[in-house]
């Protein structure tokens, strides 16, 4: 075999390892074999020197024709291999489309928080503090410190749950004014808001368990317009700004004069959202405030009618029930 039929050997040799590799890697190494500085075909040139002289220029140009040849094939076999890897990993990572999707279910807050939330941030801009208040209440800040006279029906246990003779699940939130009157001292802007339990017949807008927030304000000169305003105002943001409020006298032992309030709800019908008026001096007084010197407006609302009206919805045990369907809707 001359020097020459080497090269021919030597490049077919390569054209088929080439054609039969199967990654970059082996070509890679199929490059240090052939074209690399200690590679075979690098190596013929070595042996230029045993030729006659008058062979060698032809010999080295056969050589490096070889050696493009094979560096040639060499790229156009990794090109091949590149483009079918990239063709293997898209298939591997290929995502169906058609597959239907995974419905994550995302909680939310109920309807009633949601309210309350909204309550607190009017409130809270209005300039009141909220405050917390205990759900098992003493008998004393429920009732006997709102200047309830003895025999008033509402203490009655017909009316309320009682757990001892003396604690009671809170009918109302006006029970936190004792509780807060009793430390702190005007000026007051206090808000809390809740849950109420009272013993009565469930219907459509009465509940055994219900929530309400009460509001109430005490300092000098404090007059029943600056409740009114306060009232129309709340009601103007939580309901829009075409809301009537409207105030009918109503008795509670704990105000003088008191108020009952109630809003427009369209077509000339009015709800009622709860209760108002001038605390009564035996309150302030009982709490060691100056009723001379102090004044102060309270007010109570039922907090479960206000999403009903909101809403349109007519029948407020939906909101206690827990049925999915109706609280998914908010
Ligand atoms: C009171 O509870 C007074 N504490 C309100 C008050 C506070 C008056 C401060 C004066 C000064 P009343 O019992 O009317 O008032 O209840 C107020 C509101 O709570 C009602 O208008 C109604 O919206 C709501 N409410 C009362 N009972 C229920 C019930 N069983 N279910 C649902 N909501 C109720």
């Amino acid at each position: 075999m001359t020097e020459f039929d080497s090269i021919t050997a030597l490049e077919s040799e390569a054209a088929s390892r080439i054609a039969a590799a199967g990654s970059s890697k082996e070509l890679d190494d199929l490059e240090v074999e052939y074209l690399g500085r200690k590679g075979k075909l690098t190596q013929l040139l070595r042996s230029i020197g045993d030729l006659p002289p008058e062979q060698r220029p032809l010999f080295g140009s056969r050589v490096n024709q070889a050696k493009s040849a094979v560096e040639a094939r060499i790229d156009e076999r990794r090109r091949r291999i590149a483009s079918d890897e990239a063709r293997e990993r898209l298939k591997a990572e290929a995502l169906d489309v058609t597959l239907p999707g995974r419905f994550y279910k995302v909680g939310r807050p109920h309807v009633l928080l949601e309210t309350m939330a909204e309550i607190k941030r009017i409130f809270v801009g209005l300039g009141y503090q909220v405050v917390e208040s205990p759900e098992i209440e003493d008998y004393k800040y429920n009732f006997e410190a709102l200047n309830y006279p003895e025999e008033h029906p509402a203490m009655d246990e017909q009316m309320s749950f009682y757990i001892t003779d003396r604690y009671l699940l809170r009918t109302q939130t006006t029970a936190v004014q004792k509780r807060v009157m009793e430390r702190q001292k005007p000026p007051l802007r206090i808000c809390t808001l809740g849950k109420c339990y009272r013993y009565e017949a469930v219907d459509a807008t009465h509940s055994h368990t219900f929530h309400q927030v009460d509001c109430f304000a005490v300092d000098e000169h404090i007059t029943f317009a600056d409740l009114k305003g306060t009232l129309v105002q709340f009601c103007h943001m939580m309901f829009g700004p075409d809301t009537q409020v409207r105030f009918r006298p109503d008795f509670f032992p704990f105000v003088e004069p008191g108020a009952e309030i109630a809003i427009s709800t369209g077509g000339g019908r009015w709800l009622e959202l709860g209760g108002a008026g001038m605390i009564h001096p035996n309150v302030l007084e009982g709490c060691g405030i100056d009723s001379e010197k102090y004044t102060g407006f309270a007010f109570g609302l039922g907090i479960d009618r206000m999403p009903m009206i909101k809403h349109g919805i007519d029948d407020l045990r939906l909101f206690m029930e827990g049925d999915l369907r109706f609280l998914r809707q908010f």
